[in-house]
């Protein structure tokens, strides 16, 4: 086969000094932070949907991008022939990952035995292209919202027979995954929501949604998948309202269904934004509840509201997330995945490596930028000092459970006013990130 970018050689690291815009500035994937390579830290994912099967429609109009190598129909022949386009790319990108749904890599047949044989076909391929390149699998998924049998949701659906089919999909894809030595595999609730509640049983169609995700649980062990499952928080679109909407809502929907050991939860920067939240926002509530797992790397336009999947370029936004991913410990299965699109106008293939570039030097900045950060000790030693009142006395009597409103009641009778309050010093704190930046 030709090369579908046959002018690209592999980028290089160049350095911040390079005007190479097909080179990394920042991005040294050998170099050493907090004793670990920029490569191990960050697990840079290329995302299939959007990169091999976006075509640039939007509801307006019809698709732009210019993909030479695809002949645009729905072959088999033409899928697996992308998978090597897609492996081409990304080995010369040089990220050491990539995920997918199943019906992005391979096309939807007439009957599902068909759609399985076509997954198989292709999954050949990507398995020649994985061990080919040394490229792995971050995780994989199912796409069980696309088709039309999924317009009221899969697991949630009113129709016990789309739960079998999502079923059925999802077996598929989970073993798919587990052959190609997927490090997880990601449940996204594409429609697993409500448009109007006048029509929806709730509670029925939450419980069916915990069903499915037990019947995961229990194939995974059957099989002798290893890998990490996770829940992919996303508050709407399609739907109006999605029960799986924020960090928060996952979390408490995973305890009530005794789900939580075996899912950590993937955060996407535009669901957060989506959900009214910032990205560190939904990283410190799954952070602090031990389930974060893995990073949907993009941003959203917060003046147009949607979701609207954009390279993150952002070096706040890498800064904040990456302080957050090293207080938590780092990735163990997950990784930074860029679940994120070119634009419409960007139609060009040699955009998808100018904004894969990008958007990897963004992170190798972020997560430099928070090492030192944490390495100066300013931060964490003034957030220590500010809670410093239940490190002894009365705050760690609290604490340790030694009291009761009785003994709270004397303290202050006896005390009569609290302590002064010092101040929380936000301007200070934002000056001190700046030196950073
Ligand atoms: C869509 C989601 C989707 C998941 C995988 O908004 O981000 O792409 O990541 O199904
Ligand atoms: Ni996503
Ligand atoms: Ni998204």
């Amino acid at each position: 086969m030709k090369p579908a970018f046959p002018k690209i050689r592999p980028i290089p690291y160049e350095g911040p000094t390079s005007r190479n815009p097909l080179a990394f500035k920042h991005y040294n994937a050998d170099e050493i932070v907090e004793g670990k390579t920029l490569r191990d830290h960050l697990r840079f994912a290329v995302v299939y949907w959007h990169t091999f099967r976006g075509t640039g429609s939007d509801p307006f109009g019809m698709g732009t991008m210019q993909r030479p190598w695809d002949d645009g129909s729905h072959s088999v022949a033409n899928a697996q022939k992308r998978v090597r386009v897609a492996f081409e790319f990304i080995e010369k990108l040089g990220a050491p990952f990539y995920s997918w749904h199943d019906r992005d890599v391979a096309p939807e047949g007439r009957t599902l035995a068909e759609s399985n044989r076509n997954l198989d076909a292709v999954a050949k391929v990507l398995k020649e292209e994985q061990q080919r390149t040394g490229i792995k699998l971050l995780w994989g998924t199912a796409n069980a919202f696309s088709h039309s049998r999924y317009v009221h949701g899969a697991a949630t659906s009113c129709n016990a027979d789309v739960f079998a089919y999502a079923a059925a999909q999802v077996k598929k894809a989970m073993e798919v995954t587990h052959q190609l030595g997927g490090a997880g595999y990601t449940f996204w609730g594409g429609r697993e929501g409500y448009q109007t509640l006048l029509n929806t049983d709730m509670k029925r169609e939450q419980a069916h949604l915990a069903k499915l995700l037990h019947l995961a649980v229990a194939y995974k062990k059957q099989i002798g998948f290893k890998g990490q499952f996770y829940i992919e928080p996303k508050p709407k679109e399609p739907t109006k309202h999605q029960y799986d909407s924020d960090a928060a809502a996952c979390l408490n929907f995973l305890r009530e269904h005794d789900l939580l050991p075996h899912f950590k939860l993937n955060i996407e920067t535009n669901h957060a934004t989506l959900a009214g939240h910032t990205m560190q926002h939904e990283l410190e509530v799954a952070g602090a509840a031990g389930a974060l797992g893995s990073i949907d790397a993009n941003t959203g336009d917060e003046l147009l509201g949607w979701d609207t999947d954009q390279f993150p370029t952002s070096i706040y936004l890498t800064t904040y997330t990456m302080l957050s991913v090293l207080k938590y410990g780092g990735f163990k299965t997950g990784g930074v995945n860029f679940d994120a699109k070119v634009r419409r106008e960007s139609f060009e293939p040699v955009d998808l490596f100018h904004a894969h570039i990008g958007a990897m030097d963004a992170f190798a900045r972020g997560l430099k930028i928070a090492a030192a950060i944490r390495k100066d000790g300013r931060l964490a030693e003034f957030v220590k000092q500010r809670y410093a009142s239940w490190d002894g006395g009365m705050g760690a009597k609290i604490e340790a459970g030694q009291v009761g409103f009785k003994e709270l009641e004397a303290y202050m009778l006896k005390k009569g006013e609290v302590a002064a309050n010092v101040s929380g010093r936000q301007e200070f704190l934002e000056n001190l990130i700046n030196e950073f930046i």
